[in-house]
């Protein structure tokens, strides 16, 4: 299997490979060939990061290639990455975020379209990922719109992760979470649907064991907010969480999730037109994996708490979705 990570000198990228290449990704069995991309100043990072790959001597990593060439990077690609992005620096507006991040997107989705294998399955993770994921989507016609994906699984996961904390309880007693809409501070983590086996073995819906003020003054702030708590306090921003996160979306998407009730996880995929959420809007729902398809969960009952909070996040990914119309780059 061919797997491109773009951005394969920075912490992520870091976090992300020593893991896709010990088998983490495609399992024990699939040898893979890696493919670094980088802007030529990110080069000697990703060469360094490829000595010690090397060093490694894992045995299921057929070969690596650096390069800051498109074409190469994403010949016969069949897990694209999409990490490396445009940071927001100081003072920049969001039009011009929006407009760097589309000069990457465009040109990197425009090489998918050309070289990429038939079952390419593409995983946006830099950020803004959701409309990254939407111009790249644009720039490759001839690919299926469903290979185009966007990580909200770190969401959903710090989601969990709390609900277990609150709970007192191991993250495999929650089930049934589920992150709406954009991966920013807009995103909507879910619990209407959740479930916890509490330490008695009795298994409880979350909405019965919690109040509308704690969700929305403690959970939902805590979990949307997880990143700039980790910058605090680590003084850097989120990286082998969020490589753990992407292994974790791949390997769902490639390998199926349980078919339990309640058992979905979450990632950003093209709406159907599902819940109210524009047809055709790379946005975060509950999303089952089947026969290697992402399937968003039909028929959940949307409470009236959670309706605004999704129409607030889906109404910024429709704002971003026009902005980058605007600029040209769909
Ligand atoms: P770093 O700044 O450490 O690394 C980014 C790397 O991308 C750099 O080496 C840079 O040279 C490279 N790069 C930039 N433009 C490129 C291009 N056009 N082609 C190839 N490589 C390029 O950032 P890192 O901490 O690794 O984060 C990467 C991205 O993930 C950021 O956009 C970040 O905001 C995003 N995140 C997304 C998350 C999610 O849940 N979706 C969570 C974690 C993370 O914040």
């Amino acid at each position: 299997m061919n797997v491109t990570v773009t951005g394969a000198g920075g912490q992520i990228g870091y976090a992300l490979l020593f893991r896709l290449a010990s088998g983490q990704l495609l399992g024990p069995d699939t040898p893979i060939n890696l493919r670094l991309l980088e802007i030529p100043q990110g080069l000697a990072a990703a060469e360094g990061t490829a000595l010690e790959l090397a060093d490694c001597a894992f045995g299921l990593l057929a070969s690596t290639t650096i390069t800051d060439d498109l074409t190469q990077a994403f010949d016969g690609v069949n897990v694209a990455l999409l990490v490396g992005s445009r940071p927001r620096a100081a003072g920049m507006e969001r039009a011009d975020l929006l407009a760097a991040n589309g000069r990457i997107f465009g040109p990197q989705g425009a090489a998918i379209n050309a070289g990429a294998a038939s079952d390419v399955r593409v995983l946006v993770v830099g950020n803004p990922a959701n409309t990254n994921a939407l111009i790249a989507r644009s720039h490759a016609p001839d690919v299926p719109a469903d290979r185009f994906t966007a990580m909200t699984r770190l969401d959903h996961n710090r989601a969990v992760a709390q609900l277990a904390a609150h709970f007192d309880v191991s993250v495999t007693a929650i089930e049934g979470v589920a992150i709406w809409g954009n991966h920013s501070a807009s995103q909507y983590p879910d619990v209407f649907h959740a479930t916890v086996r509490l330490k008695s073995g009795e298994r409880c819906f979350v909405r019965d064991l919690v109040d509308e003020r704690w969700l929305a003054a403690e959970f939902i702030p805590r979990v949307a907010q997880r990143g700039s708590e980790i910058i605090a306090v680590r003084g850097a921003s989120s990286a082998a969480s969020a490589a753990g996160a992407a292994l974790d979306h791949v390997h769902d998407w490639a390998n199926s999730t349980p078919s339990g009730a309640g058992q979905w996880t979450s990632a950003a995929v093209v709406s159907d037109g599902s819940y109210g959420v524009p047809e055709g809007l790379i946005s975060s729902f509950p999303v089952r994996s089947v026969a290697g398809h992402w399937r968003i969960e039909p028929g959940l009952e949307i409470a009236e708490f959670s309706r605004a909070r999704i129409d607030a996040s889906v109404a910024e990914l429709v704002a971003e979705r026009d902005a980058v119309a605007a600029l040209g780059l769909l």
